[in-house]
């Protein structure tokens, strides 16, 4: 089979640095977007002896610079095959009476509006193609609300909301999309919810062996890798020590 172009948004950390490194040695050319552009640099340095690599760095938040970022990729680069919107944090945990409003606008621009600019600036191509793959990174929190998730939980409930509103809108345009939600996989996301505290990042994931970026990038590569006439519709994906959003046994 030839090789595949993927695009990776938030390929900077986490469950997307993860993803690019197994796709990068399974047949796909990859195209790594993220705002830091030195994390973006290093691991492009880091996977191009194994595949072509390009880098974007743009804020998914920003309309106008993701549109103008996808439609700068050159013509060897344009025809993407699976697209994978993965960038997105939690903002704070608070009681909705306390929450910020900031954080409130992070979580819906970056995990809703931002995936939805992403998406429509790469479709043309698929649609055009009637080819293509969609893998949108949901959450537990976008199938169970919890205590003072509130406004993280509404914004991954719209990923679960828009990935099956993709799945009937492009079906006839024979475009995969796929929904996977994780519970408590350790990256930087408790870092970025709680602002850098690292006592508090570090507690999160205390007496328990939490998923890792790389077993959600062991499910992106199954889900991309089934044949043409299969689509992994929705995922859910928990470490054994979870239950659900909110039972968890520690030792
Ligand atoms: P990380 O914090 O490790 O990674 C988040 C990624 O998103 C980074 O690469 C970051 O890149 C990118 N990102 C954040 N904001 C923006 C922005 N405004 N514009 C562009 N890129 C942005 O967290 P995870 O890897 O854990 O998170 C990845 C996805 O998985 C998220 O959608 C998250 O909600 C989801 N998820 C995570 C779970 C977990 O427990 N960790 C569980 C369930 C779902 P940069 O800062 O360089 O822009
Ligand atoms: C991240 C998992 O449980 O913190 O989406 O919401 S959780």
């Amino acid at each position: 089979m030839s090789k595949r172009i993927a695009l990776i948004t938030g390929a900077t950390s986490g469950i997307g640095e993860a993803t690019a490194r197994l796709l990068a040695v399974n047949n796909f050319d990859l195209i790594l977007c993220g705002r830091r552009k030195d994390r973006l640099q290093k691991l492009s340095v880091e996977l191009e002896s194994l595949t072509r690599i390009h880098t974007l760095s743009f804020d998914v938040r920003d309309q106008n610079e993701t549109t103008q970022q996808i439609a700068s990729l050159p013509v060897a680069w344009k025809n993407i095959d699976v697209l994978i919107n993965n960038a997105g944090n939690a903002h704070g945990l608070d009681p909705i009476q306390q929450g910020s409003v900031e954080d409130w606008d992070a979580m819906l621009d970056i995990n809703v509006k931002g995936l939805l600019y992403v998406t429509k600036a790469v479709l043309p191509v698929m649609v055009a193609h009637n080819h293509g793959h969609i893998i949108n990174i949901g959450s537990i929190a976008g199938k169970e609300v919890y205590a003072n998730g509130n406004v993280y939980c509404a914004s991954k409930f719209a990923v679960d909301a828009l990935t099956k509103g993709m799945r009937i809108d492009l079906n006839a345009h024979n475009i995969k999309v796929t929904g996977i939600h994780p519970g408590m996989v350790e990256t930087e996301f408790s870092l970025v919810r709680f602002k850098g505290d690292t006592d508090k990042a570090v507690k999160v994931y205390s007496g328990l062996t939490p998923l890792r970026g790389e077993d959600i990038a062991d499910l992106i590569l199954f889900a991309v890798t089934r044949p043409a006439h299969v689509v992994v519709a929705d995922l859910v994906v928990l470490p054994t020590a979870q239950a659900s959003a909110t039972v968890v046994k520690r030792q």
